[in-house]
């Protein structure tokens, strides 16, 4: 313990480690308590999520957990006739009244999505008076997924500890001090939902559920048992007070009656109390140090498997992450540790908010703090939540893509009954704009909202991207046959009924009615609307739906089908992309002018990433106008929009391009409610490294931390090493980056070439790794790795 303190408060002193030491600690750090959400450190199991402020008088964690959500199953006898309009928009469309088609597409409008809600904050209230703190610290360990406070005050240094275990469903945080009967505190927990707390013995415990009518929601009984070593504990009505301990560990968990997307959150919930016990019960017993070493273990597993460093790199004990990232956004960037460590932040927020079966990743991961959170911190599908597992596989955390696998399976279950009712369609599933713990599928937009966003039916389509590429990486056939493959072919059953023929060009096939995600056009007549026929981001993503599946069902059937047979020949009768007057790829059917130029969404270039139709080799023209079209939109751009732009000029390997995006992305943005005449509002990324739109979503993290491994791995037309390195990147190493076909990559590399490369296959195979200016094809036998130099 004195050791320990020694060593921070050595490190507070200004010792710098130097670059050349084996791998440089990924930690964010911080001289001050957090005061805003945009400041707090964030803790997460895959289920439920922390965010540590680390006040020395007032401490406080808010907590959450990805189960908690408003709402209930979904009605799927909702809106029974809206398909009525289809034909009728259809009308409009093709009579040129975009007007009159905008108006009618309300009627093909269902229900909201849930809200996403917060579960309970913990408060530790200090006793022991309020003397001046000095040598603050706080801080996240990503390597080992810890977060830290320490502060001296009258003599003494106080350390918090604060973890969130996996393996034992729990938050866990530990109180010292370097004196005996130091600690002196009040805890006690409360909730911005309707709530009640009662503290008995040793323990608090608070049930509650999510806003809405108690019957017919979700409810959760939130746990919180301290043990204490030295003076005692006593229950205070809500709350337990701790006076003059030597040390307390502090045991948190919660369960809800969420019982799945099919459940009714009451009737037949989950038996959330029992379940709550039995967690504590589980883990009462073991000591602080048992748990953080059960904890490790299993986050190194997975974080351990990747690191990438740059030659140059320093971790920096003088300046806070916070004056870091200033300093760097002032300064044009020259901190490649910042950028390290922005990188791993994306792996490490993965790791911490999706472990749940069938509830990926939301909007906020799973930290958000608001009844009433922006977008409803739902599940958001016109990008940003395939952007959120863009890293998923690419950099190696596979399994971090099941939560959103398990939610599409159950959006092809709900998205049957979407089909039938507002569309018309017996064959097949699709979804929407929004989906929820409950798996909506509907159209959203209460028949009042923008069909911009409201009315498009491409999310399920574009979410199997996501889904085959967990084949791809993996080549894991028995996903592909038991999993992946039904969810698309019923994506595509539906999209075969869906497109329909262009009257202009007998014969082609487009979608009818379109929007282009949440633009807008003005046609030659002046009119400013959003429902048109025939949009190309749509074809985009039905390309890459159509291209996927037949490979899928002609690698699990050895050879063409009938059914792949039927595909092809609908991807080849899909109305070709055109190339505008001005050079860049048409959004809109017509060459139209945009509303706003510089829109953040670029939905027609999905071909380019995440999708692989449109390369600079293997279609140049469309390549050379998808790059247009990134010019036209200027580098300005919300938080989650610069992250895909940085994967989109990678794949045009545009190394410098992408790196100034990326530069872009780490611009410091001030806190939301922050007031000070210095206030930086944009998008960017905040004290504590989350994205800001803002306000804070975590896409752009993940957009973020994709967008490097693009740079420097690409896998869609054989391995690439180095294909967009920009020069700040000219010397360093990579270890655990992951290529299609089932390859793994380590790899060095001095003054932009690749000095050594070693290449891992998981199952077997030939491929074609170009670097250097050279290509070679090789052959793996499973489990083989070789190496180029
Ligand atoms: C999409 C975007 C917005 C925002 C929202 C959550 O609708 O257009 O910018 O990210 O999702």
């Amino acid at each position: 313990m004195q050791n320990r303190c020694l060593i921070s408060l050595l490190l507070m002193a200004g010792m710098s480690l130097s670059a050349s030491a084996q791998r440089l600690p990924m930690k964010l750090w911080y001289d001050r308590p957090a005061t805003f959400f945009e400041e707090s450190l964030p803790l997460g199991n895959g289920k439920l999520g922390a965010l540590v402020y680390g006040g020395v008088e007032k401490e406080v964690v808010q907590l959450n957990d990805i189960t908690l959500w408003t709402g209930q199953p979904v009605d799927r006898n909702e809106d029974k006739e809206a398909h009525r309009w289809i034909p009728k928009i259809r009308e409009a469309l093709f009579s040129e009244n975009y007007q009159l088609a905008d108006s009618l597409q309300l009627y093909v409008q269902g229900h909201n999505s849930a809200y996403y809600q917060p579960l309970t904050t913990l408060h530790i209230d200090h006793l022991n008076g309020s003397t001046q703190a000095d040598h603050y610290r706080r801080e996240l360990d990503l390597d080992s997924a810890l977060a830290k406070v320490y502060y001296q005050k009258g003599g003494v240094v106080y350390r918090r500890e604060y973890l969130a275990s996996h393996p034992d469903r729990a938050i866990v945080i530990r109180l010292t001090a370097n004196k005996a009967h130091a600690l002196s505190c009040r805890l006690w927990l409360s909730s911005l939902l309707p709530h009640q707390s009662a503290a008995m013995g040793h323990r608090i415990v608070v049930k509650g559920h999510a806003m809405g009518e108690a019957e017919n929601t979700i409810q959760f009984c939130n746990i919180l048992q301290v043990k204490a070593h030295g003076g005692t504990v006593t229950a205070d009505g809500d709350g337990l007070i701790l006076k003059e301990v030597s040390e307390a560990t502090i045991y948190l968990v919660n369960e809800t009656s969420y019982h799945g997307f099919d459940q009714h959150p009451v009737r037949q919930g989950a038996p959330y109390v029992e379940e709550a016990e039995a967690d504590l019960r589980r883990i009462e017993n073991r000591s602080f140090d048992e748990l953080k070493q059960r904890h490790t273990a299993d986050y190194r597993r997975l974080f351990g498997r990747m690191s990438w460093q740059l030659a140059g790199a320093k971790f920096d004990t003088r300046r806070t992450t916070e004056q870091q990232l200033k300093d760097y956004t002032d300064q044009g960037g020259g901190n490649p540790y910042l950028e390290m460590l922005y990188f791993q932040f994306g792996r490490y927020l993965l790791i911490s908010s999706s472990r749940t079966p069938g509830l990926p990743a939301t909007l906020q991961g799973v930290w958000n703090p608001h009844l009433k959170a922006p977008w409803r911190s739902n599940y958001t599908v016109n990008i940003n939540l395939e952007e959120n597992y863009w890293p998923a596989e690419v950099a190696n955390l596979s399994e971090m893509a099941m939560p959103l696998v398990g939610l599409v399976k159950a959006l092809s279950e709900n998205g049957k009954y979407t089909a039938r009712n507002y569309y018309g369609i017996e064959e097949g599933w699709c979804s929407s704009h929004n989906s929820d713990a409950w798996a909506m599928t509907n159209p959203v937009g209460e028949k009042r909202e923008s069909p911009e966003w409201a009315n498009w039916n491409l999310g399920g389509a574009w979410l199997l991207s996501n889904v085959w590429e967990h084949y791809a990486f993996t080549q894991d056939r028995r996903y592909l046959s038991e999993t992946a493959y039904p969810l698309m072919k019923g994506a595509c059953d539906f999209m075969l009924k869906w497109l329909v023929e262009n009257p202009h060009c007998p014969g082609e096939l487009i979608t009818a009615p379109s929007t282009s995600p949440e633009n807008e056009y003005i046609t030659p007549q002046g009119y400013h609307g959003t429902t048109l026929y025939g949009g190309s981001a749509d074809l985009a993503i039905l390309r890459e739906l159509f291209a996927n599946t037949i490979t899928a069902t002609e690698l699990l059937h050895n050879g063409s089908t009938e059914y792949s047979r039927k595909l092809r020949e609908t991807l080849a009768r899909l109305r070709p992309y055109i190339i505008g007057k001005d050079g860049d790829l048409n959004e809109w059917y017509d060459d139209w002018r945009d509303f706003d130029p510089q829109h953040r969404h670029q939905s027609h270039l999905i071909g380019l990433y995440p999708g692989h139709h449109i390369s600079p080799a293997k279609t140049p023209e469309l390549a050379q106008a998808a790059r247009k079209t990134l010019e036209q939109k200027g580098d300005e751009t919300t938080g989650w929009s610069t992250g895909w732009r940085i994967n989109l000029w990678a794949r045009l390997d545009e190394g410098e391009k992408a790196y100034r995006l990326f530069q872009k992305l780490l611009t410091y943005v001030s806190p939301d409610h922050y007031t000070g005449a210095d206030k930086r509002h944009s998008g960017g990324t905040y004290p504590n490294l989350f994205d800001a739109h803002p306000p804070f979503q975590i896409d752009g993290n993940f957009g973020g931390t994709a967008g490097i491994c693009e740079m420097l791995v690409q896998s869609a037309e054989g391995i690439r090493l180095l294909p967009a390195l920009p020069s700040a990147w000219k010397t360093g190493s990579v270890k655990g980056i992951c290529a299609r076909g089932g390859f793994v990559i380590d790899m060095d590399w001095k003054d932009g070439q690749v000095t050594r490369a070693r290449i891992k296959s998981r199952v077997g195979g030939t491929v074609t790794v170009a670097y250097n200016g050279k290509r070679k094809s090789l052959t793996f036998k499973a489990g083989q790795e070789r190496t180029l130099k």
